[in-house]
């Protein structure tokens, strides 16, 4: 059994036995692992390592912090393949995606351990003569993390990885569905140099542990990704403790195809962008807007492309799209399919569940057409390997068809003209915008987030990390 990490030390769950067994969602007789369970005591019980540890690590230096992540960094970086197969047998995205996901995160770790070392402060002179003013950042103190099953390596990284760099303590709690990385990546952090209490791994139900940490005044600052309506529910109880919060929640996000477009780049942003990662992504995108004139070619593009996509058991090596990671959520494609048919959309391509040698959540990506705006299928995320097309009068139609969102994370465009495609990069409101690339597959070093529903709180990410993992002192000194 795979345990809890609390205060440097390995810890069954509550009681000793209390365990989850991790499914593989390519092969469902096939069990991962068994992962321990903490309760609420547990979780309480690393948040007081984590407060006890902090100022240590805080005081020890930035030398040793960025040492330790550097190691962590380094060893992502060369167990990637094994890792990667772990990752895509427990979560059900391709090998190839598993082993970039866990690349891309050892690649996060070092980036900030170099972060570490660059912390600035600023030095202005006071209004008052002989006094001088510093602006300083220190960390936060405490900070949880709640990650979602999609990224169960990537998105860990990228919220653990700057809370150490800049002296926070952690209490770590993955999504229930995906233990195994989180905890292959626990392993490794307990073994990089930091004093014990500085990362603590509890696995757990989000009622049990994710509520202990929304409600605690030991904790400084929570950054979370996963669902609205969870992302809403900490908002209200952590607020109450005035913590801190950083929330990455959904996506609805378009890619927008004019008639100048080079079809051969836009069929190829579509694809990568709604199916691959099996649509398991925020930034997937979900409505493609496709200026009339182009649109009976780009759908029937789409759809050819799209039936040679091969389906399949994630570690088998012509699988392009991985299962969906569980049965809930293909129940929930499922029904967005049906749902799609009722409110009059045409189901172009895919939607119907596979069989395969294994067992497991197989569905072919699908593609509804004649879709509206209005429709559930075109509002509503859905996260799975389900997108519509919706025709646009012209670009200013397109324009408004895309911002007709209560979602604000990634829109793409996939145009020629400049000139539109600067008035698409000014006009969206969205966090993050795309020309004639996927809405997404982002790049580690820059930041991430949105507008709207879509985020709430500072920017993940990059230099901009920084905001939320540290609070600002303003120091005023008279020499006497
Ligand atoms: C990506 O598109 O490369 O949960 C990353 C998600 C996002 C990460 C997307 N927070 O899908």
């Amino acid at each position: 059994m795979n345990r809890n990490f609390i205060g440097g030390e390995w810890v069954g769950g509550a009681g000793g036995d209390v365990v989850r067994r991790n499914e593989n969602p390519s092969d469902v007789s096939d069990i991962v692992g068994v992962y321990a369970q903490a309760d609420a005591a547990q979780a309480r019980m690393a948040l007081r390592a984590a407060r006890e540890a902090q100022p240590a690590w805080a005081a020890g230096g930035i030398q040793a912090r960025a040492a330790a992540l550097d190691a962590v960094g380094s060893e992502l970086l060369a167990r990637q393949r094994e890792l990667g197969t772990l990752l895509s047998r427990e979560e059900g995205k391709t090998l190839a995606e598993g082993i970039a996901e866990v690349a891309r995160a050892g690649h996060i770790f070092k980036y900030f351990a170099g972060e570490a070392l660059r912390v600035r402060g600023d030095r202005l002179e006071s209004v008052r003569p002989g006094v001088e003013v510093d602006v300083v950042r220190e960390p936060l103190g405490v900070v949880g993390i709640i990650t979602p099953w999609n990224f169960p390596m990537a998105i860990p990284a990228w919220k653990i990885a700057p809370a150490l760099a800049y002296g926070n303590s952690v209490v770590f709690k993955p999504a229930d569905l995906v233990p195994g990385s989180a905890w292959a990546l626990a392993e490794i952090i307990s073994r990089s140099g930091m004093p014990a209490g500085v990362f603590n791994l509890v696995m757990g139900r989000g009622s049990v542990v994710g509520e202990v940490l929304a409600t605690s005044d030991e904790v400084n600052g929570i950054s979370f990704t996963g669902s609205v309506s969870t992302g809403k529910r900490l908002l209200s109880q952590a607020t109450q403790q005035l913590t801190r919060l950083q929330l990455e929640m959904g996506g609805k996000n378009p890619l927008v195809i004019l008639e100048d477009a080079n079809l051969d780049i836009a069929v190829e942003c579509a694809v990568q962008g709604a199916y691959f990662s099996t649509g398991q992504r925020c930034t997937a995108s979900s409505r493609f807007i496709v200026e009339k004139g182009i649109y009976s070619e780009f759908a029937a593009r789409l759809v050819a492309a799209m039936k040679t996509l091969r389906v399949g058991h994630a570690l088998h090596p012509d699988t392009q799209i991985g299962p969906v990671a569980d049965a809930a959520q293909l129940q929930t494609d499922l029904e967005y399919v049906e749902t799609g048919k009722a409110e009059g959309a045409t189901l172009a391509c895919g939607g119907e569940l596979l069989r395969r040698e294994t067992e497991g959540f197989f569905l072919s990506p699908a593609l509804f057409t004649d879709a509206s705006a209005q429709m559930r299928i075109a509002r509503e995320e859905i996260f799975g390997p389900v997108a519509c097309a919706i025709v646009a009068d012209d670009f200013d139609h397109a324009m408004s068809l895309a911002n007709d969102s209560p979602y604000g994370l990634s829109a793409g465009i996939c145009t020629s003209s400049l000139q539109k495609a600067s008035y698409f990069r000014r006009h969206m409101k969205s966090g993050m915008v795309m020309v004639n690339v996927p809405t997404a597959g982002v790049d580690y070093h820059v930041p991430f987030g949105g507008t709207k529903g879509s985020s709430y709180g500072s920017r993940e990410q990059g230099a901009h990390a920084i905001e939320f993992y540290t609070t600002i002192k303003t120091a005023y000194t008279r020499a006497a």
